[in-house]
């Protein structure tokens, strides 16, 4: 008789997203039987959640490899100095809270609550964003919040508040399988959004009438698939997208009808864009004048056109007139709130979105509320249960202004959350000066070491996303759950707890009485009610229970109606005072920093498929590593060969506010006049290859979003 088999428990499943792009894969844990001391790696498997509507199961190389840096290089305890110069020493929460709390108070009658500072990111979940919200803009009275977003998809929100009279991406995935044309600008989205272009490419392979424009300086993985590669010059997007209006006017190619009904505007955007003629547009960009006559034919003729973008057009000093002039396109054509058609903004982070609906920038309140607006602010003090007024009038610090309030000793605290601006901010030179002034820096992150910690006084420990449980909402405003799977490591504590307790050691003990994060997304929704992005029917259970759920979701819809929620704008009621969609008109102004004798050249930044941003998790993936094993600079054969280099030597790059340097990467797939370097490699992980040693901080006056996308440079060979 053979023995009984012992009985084995099925695998724990979690299910939970993807914490890097916008692109919000659904991913499963599956949670082996390694002993629990095991890899993180060996222990929890990671697999694509095929009931997830937004991925149908798929995953790319980032999300297939994240569990490997779970546990790596992390920082544990929270940690303390008086003085930048001094060692660290590790101290209890206690002690690290009351420091803050002290500073805070001691900020708020020296300076005021205008020299507290706080610098958050779209990888918060929207129930930090929340709480942060709430802690700054309501109980502290200033409106200083701003988030990495500010670099990312600021454009792209005021390019929306403009000429639909608010933010939200219109557009849905299934787009991406009705299009007859994507027109894609300003976005590499083969390696920064894998899975939303493979979605596109078996519709693209399925149906040779269907055509793919992608327009950029780069002939990047993307453009290598394009039906038509539109290889711009820096900065001449203006000029093309006028162009392209310029032709469907000339070939009465408009919706008149759509026009006369539901836009304004129209008058004077026919009047500027006349000067387009396409030898001007073709010039200006450095294109085929049969390219430009084929991009437009494409828009004239295809019955459905999606335009996707995302840092090509947003990191601009005229990001949102870009914005808006794709939008143009779409209302000339009256393209917009039908299937497969639309002006699509792809965030980048995976809850840039969430913190939009929070309010996360120095200009929004929660809700798709405005800073500006004396009704929002009203409604919210109300909500919050705060004296009238308690909510400033004046917009807050942006990113930028953080660091120029340094410089000016404006700022007497400053609290840096999940992101890593030693690396990721324009201009590093003044950035790190700047933040070497600052007399209070709390810093809280993930991992250890950091480049950006050896700007802070204070380290806090804060779990991420596989240990505490919180919402995110992707590019097509889907709501995820991601589920905690395992408990903190060491000492690290939740971002919106940490906020919470500050908040309630402050004395708003009843503002932050929440035990869970589900307690705190309750409250959350209860302030989209009837706002653009109403959510109301939404909630953790439900989320957990029926899987991801697309706002609009009002109350009263609990089930989430998916017709209803696909697509905004399906009435062609915007949200402007007279409901009519606004036309943009812009002059094209070229970037910001042109070439000239002394620096000839046209730097641009951006990423690579397998690294994510300053490399925190994937510099610590042996796999992504072997992947892009060296920063890089791309540069044209002709010309390397007048400056004597060759593939492989040393190149210096000097703009005006730095140097860094770079191995040479010859390659036919840049225009000449333009180079490119990767942004992932900081201080950590390269010598002297930072792209932002050389960017500049110049910003568009709308959306104060800078130039990440363009400056000017020498190359020589390095000695
Ligand atoms: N693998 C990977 N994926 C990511 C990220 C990552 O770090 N790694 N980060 C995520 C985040 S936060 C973001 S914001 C997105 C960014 O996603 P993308 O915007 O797709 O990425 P980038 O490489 O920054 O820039 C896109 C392209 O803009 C082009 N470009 C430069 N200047 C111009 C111009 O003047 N006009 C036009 N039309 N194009 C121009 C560049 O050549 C580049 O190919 O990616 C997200 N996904
Ligand atoms: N030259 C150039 N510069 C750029 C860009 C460019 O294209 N070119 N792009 C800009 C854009 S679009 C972006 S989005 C930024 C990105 O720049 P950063 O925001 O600096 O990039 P990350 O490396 O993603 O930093 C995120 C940090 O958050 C931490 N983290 C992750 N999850 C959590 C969490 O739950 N809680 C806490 N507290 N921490 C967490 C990670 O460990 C990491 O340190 O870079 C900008 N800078
Ligand atoms: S496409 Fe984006 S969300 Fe999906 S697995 Fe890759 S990095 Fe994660
Ligand atoms: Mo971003």
């Amino acid at each position: 008789m053979s023995a009984p088999r012992p009985s084995i428990d099925p695998p724990k499943i979690t299910k939970t997203l993807c914490p890097y792009c916008g692109v919000g894969c659904g991913l499963e844990i599956v949670e082996t039987v390694a002993p629990p001391h095991a890899n993180f790696a060996d222990r929890f498997k990671v697999r694509g959640d095929r009931a997830h509507p937004s991925s149908q199961g798929m995953v790319c190389v980032k999300g297939a490899t994240i569990a490997e840096s779970i546990q790596k290089d992390r920082l544990l305890h929270p940690m303390m100095r008086d003085r930048l110069d001094a060692e660290f020493r590790q101290v209890s929460w206690n002690e690290a809270l009351e420091a803050i709390v002290d500073r805070i108070q001691q900020v708020l009658t020296t300076k005021g609550a205008d020299a507290l500072c706080m610098y958050g990111s779209g990888q918060f979940q929207t129930e930090d964003y929340y709480i942060a919200q709430k802690l700054f803009k309501g109980c502290l009275g200033t409106n200083n919040f701003d988030a990495n977003s500010r670099l990312c998809m600021s454009s792209a929100v005021s390019g929306y508040v403009k000429s639909f009279g608010a933010d939200g991406p219109p557009c849905c995935y299934e787009d991406l399988d009705m299009t007859d044309c994507l027109f894609a600008i300003g976005t590499n989205t083969a390696e920064c959004h894998p899975i939303i272009f493979n979605r596109f490419r078996r519709h693209h392979k399925k149906n040779p009438q269907v055509k793919l424009v992608v327009v950029d300086p780069r002939r990047t993985q993307t453009a290598e698939v394009a039906d038509l590669h539109l290889a711009i010059q820096p900065g001449t997007d203006i000029d093309l997208l006028n162009g392209i209006a310029h032709l469907l006017v000339l070939w009465g190619k408009c919706d008149r009808d759509f026009i006369e009904n539901h836009t304004t505007g129209f008058a004077e955007f026919s009047d500027i864009i006349q000067i387009y003629e396409p030898e001007f547009v073709a010039r200006r960009c450095g294109i085929n004048i049969d390219d430009l006559y084929l991009a437009a034919k494409y828009w004239a003729d295809s019955p459905r056109v999606l335009s996707i973008w995302s840092m090509g057009v947003n990191q601009s000093t005229q990001g949102t007139a870009k914005v808006q002039c794709i939008i143009n396109l779409h209302l000339l054509t009256a393209q917009i709130g039908k299937a497969g058609s639309g002006p699509f903004s792809l965030t980048g982070q995976p809850n840039a979105m969430g913190g939009r609906e929070a309010g996360g920038l120095a200009n929004l309140l929660p809700g798709y509320r405005f800073v500006a607006n004396p009704e929002h602010r009203s409604e919210l003090e109300k909500f919050w249960g705060l004296p009238s007024g308690q909510i400033s009038d004046r917009i807050g610090r942006t990113a930028w202004d953080m660091i120029c309030g340094l410089e000016a000793d404006e700022v007497g605290l400053l609290w840096i959350a999940a992101t890593n601006p030693a690396v990721s901010f324009p201009d590093l030179e003044r950035t790190k000066k700047a933040l070497r002034r600052s007399p209070f820096t709390i810093y809280q992150d993930v991992y250890d070491p950091i480049e950006t910690s050896n700007y802070a006084h204070i380290l806090l420990p804060a779990t991420q996303w596989s240990e505490k449980t919180g919402t995110m909402t992707n590019s097509e405003r889907c709501v995820t759950l991601c589920q905690a799977f395992h408990p903190p490591l060491g000492e690290a504590r939740d971002d919106w707890a940490i906020f919470a307790e500050v908040g309630r050691r402050l004395g708003f003990a009843d503002k932050f009485d929440f035990q869970t994060s589900a307690e705190v997304h309750s409250e959350f929704v209860q302030i989209t009610r009837d706002r653009p992005c109403d959510m109301t029917g939404i909630s953790h259970a439900k989320l957990a229970d029926m899987g991801a759920i697309q706002w609009q979701a009002p109350e009263q819809n609990p089930e989430g109606d998916r017709l209803h929620n696909k697509r905004l704008y399906g009435d062609l009621q915007f949200h402007t005072p007279d409901r009519k969609a606004r036309f943009g008109a812009y002059h094209a102004q070229g970037v910001f920093e042109a070439a000239d004798e002394q620096f000839p050249f046209i730097l641009t930044t951006g990423r690579l498929y397998g690294h994510w941003h300053t490399q925190t998790r994937t510099g610590r993936i042996d796999k992504i590593r072997q992947m892009h094993p060296h920063p890089f600079i791309e540069i044209h054969p002709q010309d390397a060969e007048k400056f004597n280099i060759n593939a492989g030597d040393l190149v210096e790059v000097r703009s005006r506010r730095g140097a860094s340097k770079f191995p040479a990467m010859l390659t036919e797939r840049i225009s000449r006049g333009v180079l490119f370097v990767p942004m992932h490699w900081g201080a950590l992980w390269a010598e002297n290859a930072e792209a932002n040693a050389l960017t500049h901080a110049e910003a568009d006056p709308d959306s104060k979003q800078p130039e990440l996308k363009a400056c000017a440079v020498a190359i020589s060979l390095a000695r």
